[in-house]
This record gives C-alpha cells, structure tokens and sequence, in this order.
C-alpha cells in the first residue's frame, strides 16, 4: 500500500517517465558499495571486482591517495566492455585535459568517475542491470596510464 502511493506521487510529481524509475523492482533495490584507491604510482589498488549478481546498483568511491596534482598524476575510473578498451583510452586521449580525458557522450563509457588528484576523491553510482555476464573492464583514461591501470569487472 505504501509503496503503490509512493509509485503514485512520483509518477504525478515526475510525469509518465518517472513510471519506469517506480515500478516495483525499484523498491528492491540492493546498492553494493566499494572503494578503490589509485596512488603516485600510478596503480590501483585491485585488478579485479566482482559485483555479486544481486546487487542492482554500484556505488563506487575512487581514492587517490597520492599526492601529485590532478595534472601531473590524474586518476579516473571508467568503465568499457573489454573489446572497447583501447578505443575509449586513445578517445580519451583526442578529448584531453578539459574532458578529463573522457569524451563528451561517448556511448561507450559504461560509467565513469571524474579525474581528480592526489587527496581527492569522487564516488559514483551507477545501475548493473545489462552488465551481467558481459566482459567489462575499467581503466584510468589519463594519457599513458591504462597499460597498469586496468581490471577486469564483473556482475553476478
Ligand atoms: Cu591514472
């Protein structure tokens, strides 16, 4: 009953598209949470996450715990099906510095946090469903950086 009127005013609040957003499995929501530190290093501090196949939302903090700026020793996390890696690096690279090293729209960033420096930190959440099964990866778009900084990701 309470969910039904919750689905009702957001639907009223938000119009015929919010429907979707309401609909009973948005309810079940279950947000997975994790931590990945980058340093000066440049490296992360796992090569691999496996997203357990209930978790229907990724929340995601990025840690750069070095202490080189943003210019020197930018960190991202940025997530691509693994047969769009390189191409995603090397647009990153042609979208440069005012990007962040990530190209504006590109359909085929999955999800991405932004690129920050040492003692920053961004946390993103993004949702899993059509992810399960694929073969993902993530990597940092920062120009040089992917050969170490790369891992493999995975839901369910
Ligand atoms: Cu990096």
């Amino acid at each position: 009953m309470k969910m039904m009127r919750y689905a009702l005013v957001a639907a009223a609040l938000l119009g015929a598209q919010s429907l979707m957003l309401a609909t009973p499995a948005a309810a079940a929501d279950k947000v997975c949470k994790y931590e990945i530190t980058a340093n000066d290093q440049m490296q992360y501090s796992m090569k691999e996450m496996h997203v357990p196949a209930d978790c229907t939302q990724v929340q995601l903090t990025l840690n750069h715990i070095g202490t080189l700026p943003k210019e020197a020793m930018g960190h991202n996390w940025v997530l691509v099906k693994s047969s769009d890696l390189t191409a995603v690096a090397n647009a990153g690279l042609t979208a440069g510095p005012a990007n962040s090293y990530i190209t504006p729209g590109d359909k085929r960033v999955i999800a991405h946090t932004k690129t920050i420096g040492g003692g920053q930190s961004d946390t993103i959440t993004f949702p899993t469903a059509g992810l399960a099964g694929q073969s993902l990866m993530y990597l940092c778009t920062f120009p040089g950086h992917n050969a170490l900084m790369r891992g493999t990701f995975k839901v369910g």
